[in-house]
């Protein structure tokens, strides 16, 4: 069988993945025939976890943390529902999710046969007032986004933390951080355990944290959150396991150890920097060639190149995808570079 060559980086520009950091590739290496489902057996990988764990919870702004290196942000966010539905005891249980959410979480709402109550946006963020006005008894959790998928915004983490204590259930507030994580340390935003009363929150190192795929995390304020996770495993030397998949990679683990240990904080922080100068370069050179531009406010830039030209570059090589709204979505993650835009900019220049 021939396998063919995987796709080079160097015309990616819409992707959330990027070539990992070269200790996370060599660590995934060597862990590759590892499984921290199985603690018993795979005692080093297992314990490696837990130290990621406490890493991104430093990240995060929580000093104890709780949780696990899931597959990626689907996974994590779906575990975060679950947890919150199992805790409740509603009959009809309702997740309020902003209309920016990743559509993980209708999956998330379908598999847990959860109500999804969609809260229309206020610009590029969530519209309090109508979170506050779908916030019933019977809503098991809140979610806000901090780095949305399309457009890099980040809800108001604080405000929604206020209306989950106001709600007259006892809903969790989950944080969907699975891109945003890995930058927003760096910046002014509030949106962390650090900022805010959150419960769970995910953030994925192999989006802008270089580890390899699989790597997402779910971050848990406390163990006895995820207790409601929890089933038996009655032949494995641990007692019960949180995660939903069984086995599952080590690979993900060593690689986000080896990417935290490379890079947290200074390289992040040098990442989070050049993306973020490129994205305001790229926004202001789009605008200067008269096309609309979404403001990055973090490092993604969605603009309106027209549908035509998407295509004609696409042609050329170029992974570019769109918004719903059909503007062209640039996520600019590290193997993104100046050359590269430059490239990009070029190729635009010659086809419209
Ligand atoms: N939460 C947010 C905010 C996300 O942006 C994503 C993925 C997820 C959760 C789900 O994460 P997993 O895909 O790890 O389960 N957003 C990316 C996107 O839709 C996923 C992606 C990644 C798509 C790489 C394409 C690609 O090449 O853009």
């Amino acid at each position: 069988m021939q396998l063919g060559t995987p796709q080079s980086f160097s015309r990616v520009l819409s992707s959330m993945c990027t070539e990992p950091h070269p200790a996370a590739r060599e660590a995934a290496e060597r862990f590759l025939a590892t499984n921290p489902g199985d603690p018993g057996t795979y005692e080093t990988v297992a314990d490696l976890e837990r130290t990621v764990v406490e890493r991104l919870g430093e990240i995060v702004g929580l000093s104890d943390p709780a949780g696990y290196l899931a597959s990626g942000g689907t996974e994590a966010n779906i575990q975060a529902l679950r947890l919150a539905r199992n805790r409740a005891d509603s009959t009809e249980p309702n997740v309020v999710v902003p209309a920016s959410a990743h559509f993980s979480f209708t999956k998330a709402a379908d598999v847990l046969g959860l109500e999804l109550r969609v809260a229309p946006l206020d610009g590029y963020t969530v519209s309090l007032p109508a979170v506050r006005e779908l916030v019933d008894e019977d809503t098991v959790a809140v979610v806000g986004v901090a780095g949305s998928t399309e457009y890099g915004r980040v809800d108001p983490i604080p405000a929604l933390a206020d209306a989950v204590a106001d709600a007259s259930g006892d809903p969790l507030f989950h944080v969907d951080a699975a891109w945003g994580g890995f930058v927003l340390p760096f910046t002014e935003h509030a949106w962390s355990f650090a900022d805010a009363a959150v419960d769970t929150l995910t953030i994925d190192p192999h989006k802008m944290g270089q580890a390899v795929v699989p790597a997402g995390g779910l971050i848990a304020r406390d163990e006895s959150l995820l207790a409601d996770l929890a089933v038996d495993t009655p032949y494995l030397e641990s007692t019960s396991q949180i995660t939903l998949t069984g086995t599952r990679s080590g690979a993900g683990v060593a690689s986000a150890a080896a990417a935290l240990d490379a890079l947290w904080p200074a390289g992040y922080r040098e990442q989070y920097e050049r993306s973020q100068a490129n994205a305001e370069w790229l926004a202001a050179e789009l605008r200067a060639r008269g096309d609309r531009v979404v403001s990055p406010t973090l490092p993604l830039v969605a603009a309106d190149i027209g549908r035509d030209a998407i295509d004609a570059v696409r042609a050329e090589g170029w992974r570019l995808s769109r918004t719903e709204q059909g503007e062209a979505r640039f996520v600019l993650q590290p193997h993104v570079t100046r050359e590269t835009l430059t490239a990009f900019l070029d190729e635009l220049d010659r086809v419209r």
